[in-house]
C-alpha cells in the first residue's frame, strides 16, 4: 500500500487551470480522466488514485476475485446486448484488435505490441466499469505460470464467459514454465524482453489453448482479456517489481495508439509514454510470483519512494535494441513443418569466436528468426537447439543444447479483403546453451555453430503435415547487456 498525498502529485503534476488536464514530463497534456478516471483538483486525483481498480489473480477460493469474475460476467452480457452498431458491443471490441480476414489495429511482432495491448484492456475495463456501474471494477489476470489450467468460470458451456477451445489447461506447454520464463523476465532490454514475451508465453498460450483464441478474432473468446492481462502483469512485474526501466526513445514514447473505444462511446487513444503510467496511476495488479520472481508483499512505500518510482517510470532510460555484430545463418527459404532445419556458421572463424567467447555479463547472444508470412496451421511450436544437427521433434527440452521456442499466433489469411501479410520475426536467447556447451567443450572458436528449428506439435502429429514455413532469414544477433536502474 503506497501512501500518496495531493502534495505529491501537486509537485509532479501541474493541473490546468480547470484542473481538466495534467502535464507529465516527457509525456505532455494528458487528461485527468484519461488516468485517473476522475475530474476535479488534486484531492480528487490522489483520492483515485490511491483508489484505483485492482487486477487480482484469477484463481479459485477468493472471494474478491469471484466478485470479480461476477461482475465480468455481467459486462460480458451486457456488452454481447448492445447492438453491433454501438463501438463498445462484444464484436465491435473484439474487432478493433482482429477480423477474420486478419489482424486490424493490433499490433504484433513490432515494439508496441506491450503498450498497444494496454491501452486496448484499459479502454475495455473502462467500458466494463461504465456498464456494470462498478468504477472499481478490475480485470483478473490469467497467471498461466502459476495456474497452468483456465479458471473453471470460463470452461462451463452455459456460461456467457465460454467459447470452445481445444485445450483447458496450458499443461505439456514449456512455454509457460519458470525455465522458460527466468530467463525472460531477466533480460533488461525492453525491446529484447518485449519480443521474447511475445513470441512464446504470449502466442503459445493463443495458439496451445486455440479455438477462437488462435486466431484473428481471438478477443471474442472471453478469457483473452485475463490472457492478455496477464502479459500486462508481466511487464508491469519487469517495470514496477524487478526494476527494469522502458527505453526513453521520444518515437516509441510519442507514438499515439488510436482506434479505441472509451465508456462513452467517443473515440479514445493513449500515447505509448502514457500507458506505462498506467499501472502506477489508474490501476494496480496483485502481485503474484511469475517463475522464480516472488509474488512482492505489499510494501508501505513512503512519499519520496512513490515519487521515485514514479518519476523512473516516466523517464524512462537509454534503452534501444542495439545490434552489435550479426551472423546470417540463412537467406530466405520454404520448408515443410514436419523438416527440421539446421543451419550453420560458414563465416569466418573469427566472427565465431567472437559468439563463443562474448562476454555474458555484457553482451546476449539470440537467434533472430524471420519469417515471409504466417503459416497456414499453427498446432505447432518451433523448438531452436544449438549444435544439435539430429535433433527432431522427439528430443526433449531437457536436452542442454535446447534454446528455447517460439510459437505463431494466427494463421496466413487468404481471400478478399486481406491487406498486408504479417512477417513474424522472433528472438530466442542462446546465451545460456552458449555458455554450457563451451563448459562442456563442445564449442570452441574455431569450429562451426550450428542452429536447428524443429517444429513440434502441440501433441501427437500435425494438423497439417506438409504445412510450410516461409522463412526470411535466420541470424545470430549479439546485443549489449542493458543495465538495470536501481531505484531507492
Ligand atoms: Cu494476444
Amino acid at each position: 500500500m503506497e501512501v500518496l498525498t495531493s502534495a505529491d502529485l501537486a509537485a509532479d503534476f501541474t493541473l490546468d487551470n480547470r484542473g481538466r488536464r495534467i502535464f507529465i514530463k516527457g509525456v505532455g497534456l494528458v487528461g485527468v480522466g484519461l488516468l485517473a478516471g476522475t475530474l476535479g483538483g488534486c484531492d480528487k486525483l490522489a483520492e483515485a488514485i490511491r483508489n484505483r481498480p485492482v487486477r487480482r489473480r484469477l484463481r479459485t477460493g477468493s472471494a474478491e476475485v469471484d466478485a470479480a469474475i461476477d461482475l465480468y460476467r455481467q459486462a460480458v452480457t451486457q456488452m454481447k446486448m448492445l447492438g453491433a452498431g454501438d463501438p463498445r458491443s462484444w464484436t465491435a471490441q473484439a474487432t478493433i484488435h482482429g477480423t477474420p480476414a486478419g489482424f486490424n489495429f493490433c499490433q504484433h511482432g513490432t515494439n508496441h505490441f506491450f503498450d498497444w495491448h494496454r491501452a486496448y484492456l484499459f479502454y475495455f475495463e473502462k467500458i466494463c466499469q461504465k456498464l456494470t456501474g462498478n468504477s472499481k471494477f478490475g480485470l483478473p489476470y490469467w497467471n498461466w505460470n502459476q495456474d497452468v489450467a483456465i479458471h473453471p468460470a470460463f470452461l462451463d458451456p452455459t456460461s456467457t464467459l465460454f467459447l470452445a477451445r481445444n485445450r483447458t489447461s496450458m499443461a505439456g506447454s514449456n512455454s509457460i514454465t519458470t525455465p522458460t520464463l527466468d530467463p525472460i523476465l531477466g533480460d533488461t532490454n525492453f525491446f529484447t524482453f518485449s519480443q521474447q514475451l511475445e513470441g512464446t508465453p504470449h502466442n503459445n498460450v493463443h495458439t496451445f489453448i486455440g479455438g477462437t483464441l488462435g486466431g484473428f478474432t481471438s478477443a471474442l473468446d472471453p478469457l483473452f482479456w485475463m490472457h492478455h492481462c496477464m502479459v500486462d502483469y508481466c511487464w508491469a512485474k519487469w517495470n514496477l517489481e524487478l526494476d527494469n526501466d522502458n527505453t526513453n526513445d521520444q518515437t516509441w514514447i510519442g507514438t499515439d495508439n488510436s482506434h479505441f473505444v472509451d465508456a462513452d462511446s467517443n473515440p479514445a487513444s493513449a500515447t505509448a509514454g502514457v500507458t506505462t503510467l498506467m499501472p502506477l496511476l489508474s490501476y494496480r495488479y496483485e502481485s503474484s510470483a511469475i517463475g522464480s520472481s516472488p509474488a512482492q508483499a505489499e510494501i508501505t512505500m513512503t512519499k519520496s519512494q512513490y515519487k521515485k518510482l514514479e518519476s523512473r517510470i516516466r523517464k524512462g532510460a537509454d534503452v534501444r535494441f542495439d545490434i552489435k555484430r550479426r551472423v546470417r545463418l540463412a537467406e530466405r527459404t520454404a520448408v515443410s513443418i514436419a523438416r527440421p532445419l539446421s543451419v550453420d556458421t560458414r563465416s569466418s572463424a573469427a566472427e565465431v569466436a567472437s559468439i563463443v567467447e562474448s562476454d555474458s555479463s555484457r553482451e546476449v547472444v539470440f537467434a533472430s528468426i524471420e519469417y515471409a508470412q504466417l503459416p497456414a496451421t499453427s498446432d505447432f511450436s518451433v523448438r531452436v537447439f544449438v549444435n544439435l544437427p539430429g535433433a527432431d521433434a522427439n528430443t526433449p527440452s531437457e536436452d542442454p543444447h535446447y534454446a528455447g521456442s517460439f510459437a505463431f499466433f494466427g494463421t496466413e489469411p487468404s481471400g478478399p479483403g486481406v491487406e498486408h501479410r504479417l512477417q513474424p520475426k522472433f528472438l530466442v536467447n542462446l546465451t545460456p546453451t552458449l555458455q554450457r556447451l563451451r563448459a562442456r567443450q563442445e564449442l570452441t572458436p574455431t569450429g562451426a555453430i550450428s542452429v536447428q528449428l524443429v517444429p513440434t506439435p502441440f501433441a501427437g502429429g500435425f494438423e497439417k503435415a506438409d504445412t510450410e514455413l516461409v522463412l526470411n532469414g535466420i541470424d545470430i544477433i549479439v546485443t549489449p547487456v542493458t543495465v538495470r536502474a536501481k531505484t531507492g
